[in-house]
């Protein structure tokens, strides 16, 4: 590395070692650190099994009360390889997913936050909804809810049945950023301010603009909830021309003001994938967190292969080859999320397809979820 003969391993050394004590660094040795050739991360894949989460669920429903001893009753899946850095609450590196569950009668007080959110709803028969700046959204079995930072939520039970959701929440993201705010409501709860089911009703008969009505890129959604009955029915209809090789049958939920993704910093996907069916592998730089709506089938995640049921759910970490395949006789219907939005606002987006044969894995591993109780 010395540019001369004269310049001694103690010159060199008297040097780095000053360096250091200055709090200096010598970018001509480190470059390859900082700027590396293609992403480095420490998030792992692991798999949670619906029964070992349902459980947990159900005993807390036991143990802790909503509005009491608890803001929300949630349990949190918690990726192992981000616990070893000391990240909480972390399911990738940007986002967070936690299961919440809510028993008839109950409710959970309203508040805000920086964080978007999003729920998918896994048991619930449209008698408890979340209320979002006033407005009440019932949520059924499969349904999507959003509630977009800052904006105030709450959520109750009319029911008879316990409800259960997916939330999802740019967590590590916002921490990252160093932008957390939270804030509880000065009241339990936040005026209803919206007849029930407002903003999805409005839209679900067509979709309108008034003609002075500018383009609106950077406006919230105006729906907060997307009826999986809707999204049933819109896969369903989808033919050879739509299926895409590493997704199958796949739809976005967007925000019809912006044509963009329906929460702006969390992208939602819901795919099926028929008897048989595989998808091609690729990658791409945005992580997922994946939720098995129905089905039985495996996902290749980097070459270790993850065998999933109906409940389950998974993490793709960025820049990870992957592949699903559906190994049962009905079609397999999965929901995702993922900071897809962010990725592409920030222009570091990519992705690119696994050249090797065929378009396939070869599968070197098979998971095996850690299942002590
Ligand atoms: C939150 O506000 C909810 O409103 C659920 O139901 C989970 C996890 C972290 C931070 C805020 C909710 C959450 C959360």
């Amino acid at each position: 590395m010395a540019k001369s003969e004269s310049i001694t391993k103690e010159i060199l050394d008297h040097y780095y070692e000053g360096m250091k004590r200055n709090h200096l660094g010598p970018l001509w040795f480190d470059l390859g650190h900082m700027v590396t050739k293609e992403p480095v991360h420490d998030v792992e894949p692991y798999l949670w099994k619906w029964s070992t989460i349902r459980e947990y669920a159900l005993k807390a429903g036991e143990l802790v009360e909503p509005g009491k001893d608890a803001e929300r009753r949630v349990v949190y899946l918690q990726n192992p390889s981000l616990l070893k850095r000391g990240l909480i609450g972390y399911g990738t590196h940007t986002l967070y997913a936690g299961i919440q569950l809510l028993l008839p009668g109950e409710y959970a007080p309203s508040h805000h936050h920086s964080q978007s959110a999003i729920r998918f709803i896994i048991e619930g028969d449209d008698k408890a909804y979340t209320a979002v700046n006033g407005e009440k959204i019932y949520m059924e079995r499969g349904d999507v809810v959003l509630t977009p930072a800052w904006t105030w939520h709450e959520h109750k039970h009319e029911g008879t049945e316990p409800v259960f959701w997916l939330d999802g929440l740019d967590v590590g993201l916002v921490r990252t950023m160093a932008a957390s705010f939270f804030e509880q409501y000065e009241k339990e709860f936040y005026p209803m301010e919206a007849p029930e089911n407002y903003s999805s009703q409005q839209f679900s008969m067509g979709v309108f603009k008034k003609l002075n009505e500018a383009p609106a890129p950077d406006e919230p959604s105006p729906i907060f909830g997307y009826k999986y009955q809707r999204a049933h029915y819109l896969l369903d209809q989808m033919t050879e021309a739509d299926y895409d090789p590493f997704d199958g049958y796949a739809l976005e939920y967007i925000n019809p003001k912006t044509n963009g993704s329906a929460d702006a910093r969390i992208g939602t996907m819901i795919q099926k994938l028929k008897s048989g069916q595989q998808t091609k592998a690729h990658r791409h730089v945005h992580s997922a967190i994946y939720h098995i709506i129905e089905g039985t089938g495996y996902t290749i995640i980097d070459g270790q292969k993850f065998e999933w049921e109906t409940g389950d759910f998974f993490i793709l970490p960025p820049w990870s080859h992957h592949e699903h395949v559906n190994t049962g006789s009905c079609d397999a219907i999965l929901f995702s999320f993922n900071d897809k939005p962010v990725m592409e606002k920030l222009q570091l987006e990519f992705s690119e397809s696994y050249e090797q044969n065929d378009g396939h894995q070869v599968i070197e591993k098979v998971f095996v979820p850690n299942q002590t109780v």
